[in-house]
């Protein structure tokens, strides 16, 4: 793998989902020159989200984060490109909105930390892990016609 297929697991939450953000995260992604690489729409099930949050299991929030991931559909996504694990947290903005900048998705779209409409891998390993957790044998292999001109040397 080169690191033009670097990869993170982007997942717009319940809320981004019912306040229709889904076509406007996608954009931005798209926009920036990001490759999709899977998508689906899906009710994740409590046990899937304590495993996708396990290392915050012992924090306050936790029970009221599980219930607020699986109280409506998500749409969990594979994005791929150069540094795409920190770029995309950086297309996101902070876990808190209110830090968020304006131009960032959570300084955008939304205002309270429990509320932030999107998820996005916090390394690469994270990203290994949550992209093995969520999907099996679902990312599509292709070319895009983009990359000549998303890249000085395409891989
Ligand atoms: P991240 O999503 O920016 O990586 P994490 O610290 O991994 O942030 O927390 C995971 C999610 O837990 C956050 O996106 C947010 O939905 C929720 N969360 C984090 N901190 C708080 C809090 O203080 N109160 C309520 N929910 C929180
Ligand atoms: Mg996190």
């Amino acid at each position: 793998m080169s690191a033009q297929t670097e990869r993170t697991f982007i997942a717009i939450k319940p809320d981004g989902v019912q306040r229709g953000l889904v076509g406007e995260i996608i954009k931005r992604f798209e926009m920036k020159g990001f490759k999709m690489v899977a998508m689906k729409m899906l009710c994740a099930t409590k046990e899937h989200l304590e495993k996708h949050y396990e290392d915050l299991k012992k924090k306050p929030f936790f029970p009221s984060l599980i219930k607020y991931m699986s109280s409506g559909p998500v749409v969990a996504m594979v994005w791929e490109g150069l540094g795409v694990v920190k770029t995309g947290r950086v297309m996101l903005g902070e876990t808190n909105p209110a830090d968020s900048k304006p131009g960032t998705i959570r300084g955008d779209f939304c205002i309270d930390v429990g509320r932030n409409i999107v998820h996005g891998s916090d390394s690469v390993a994270s990203a290994n892990k949550e992209i093995a957790l969520w999907f099996k044998d679902e990312l599509v292999e292709y070319n895009s016609c983009a990359s000549a001109w998303l890249y000085e040397a395409p891989a």
